[in-house]
């Protein structure tokens, strides 16, 4: 019995030793250097090529290497995973503290206009700028899974008014919630700042666009650590442009890297980081992993397995 390793920026070395110590009767094989695929019950992986899973006649289930499946569900691989084989995708695996640290940077910089002191050093001017107490600043979260109830938490406990939007309805202590198409209006016509935590899938695709970030107040911002294809670029940068938003602090691109020529890298008001904002940590993505085997070798269900239907 092995395990198939995948992935596009991550060494299976990373994971050879944490794996091995709470799964010694599995070997991990790099997809580079299969051997015989019979023997492949399990697979980690991150984009897996079309063709990869395909040519693995005994799989059991699929692990996706990070918290958003866009890159399997998006794309040919989906289709060549039978539906008896369940998708499984990471849940924090070390990922929510990071992701806090990132979007309350974001936060922050907004809030206490970081970014209009930038431009006012640079003019050479010593100004005071008006600022809202944080109590009467209002932060948005767009997704209420994981990271963004962990997120949320942390925002609201540096005292902002913090307000949050789910496909299903939720209830949150200390938070406005709202929820399906219905509820993201009044959700976006009262946020200052607005993150976005959403998985990608096609209800989510470019949903943050001239009509939706053209609802938030004059002067709101941008927080996407979520996935480039959220965003329709050319819609915030016109709405940035207008002084509509003040800025943008972006992880994710459609495209990435992002190419050189484009106007995010330049743009006086977008910051931009690559893809960074909370990466998988081997350890406890192992020990997810291999718990989740534990149970499925006692024919039990674990838990995180894709909804394929919902897209996440
Ligand atoms: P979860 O699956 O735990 O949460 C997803 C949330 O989004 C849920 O609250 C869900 O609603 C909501 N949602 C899904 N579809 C819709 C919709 N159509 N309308 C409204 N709300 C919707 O995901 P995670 O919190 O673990 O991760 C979120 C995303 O963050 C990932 O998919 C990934 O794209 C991104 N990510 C980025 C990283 C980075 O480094 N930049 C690192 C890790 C993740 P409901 O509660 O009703 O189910
Ligand atoms: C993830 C990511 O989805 O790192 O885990 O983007």
């Amino acid at each position: 019995m092995a395990i198939l390793f995948h992935c596009t920026h991550e060494s299976v070395e990373t994971y050879r030793a944490p794996l091995a110590a709470l799964l010694p009767s599995m070997p991990l094989r790099d997809s580079a250097d299969m051997g015989p695929v019979d023997a492949i019950r399990y697979a980690l992986v991150w984009h897996p090529p079309a063709g990869l899973l395909a040519s693995l006649p005994n799989l059991r289930a699929v692990f996706n290497l990070g918290a958003g499946v866009d890159g399997v569900l998006g794309t040919p691989a989906i289709k060549e995973l039978p539906a008896h084989v369940p998708l499984i995708r990471l849940a924090d695996a070390g990922m929510a503290p990071q992701m806090v640290e990132w979007v309350l940077h974001g936060v922050l910089r907004f809030h206490r206009r970081f970014e209009d002191y930038a431009a006012e050093q640079a003019a050479g001017r010593w100004s005071r700028l008006a600022v809202k107490p944080a109590a009467e600043t209002r932060v948005g979260i767009l997704g209420l899974g994981v990271l963004g109830q962990a997120v949320a938490r942390q925002v609201r406990a540096l005292g902002y008014q913090t307000r949050g939007w789910s496909r299903r309805p939720r209830s949150l202590d200390g938070m406005a919630t709202f929820a399906g198409a219905e509820g993201l209006t009044p959700f976006l016509a009262e946020t200052d700042i607005l993150v976005c935590l959403l998985p990608l899938t096609p209800e989510t695709r470019g949903l943050l666009n001239a009509g939706t970030l053209g609802r938030l107040p004059r002067g709101a911002a941008l927080i996407n650590a979520a996935r480039g294809a959220h965003v329709v670029d050319a819609d915030l940068l016109r709405l940035l442009d207008a002084g509509h938003l003040q800025g943008a602090q972006l992880d994710v691109f459609d495209q990435e890297p992002l190419p050189a020529s484009h106007p995010y890298w330049t743009h006086p008001r977008v910051r931009i980081t690559p893809h960074v904002a909370a990466e998988t940590l081997p350890g406890p993505a192992c020990d997810q992993i291999a718990d989740a085997i534990g149970r499925l070798e006692r024919g039990d269900t674990p838990p995180h397995v894709v909804d394929r239907q919902a897209g996440y």
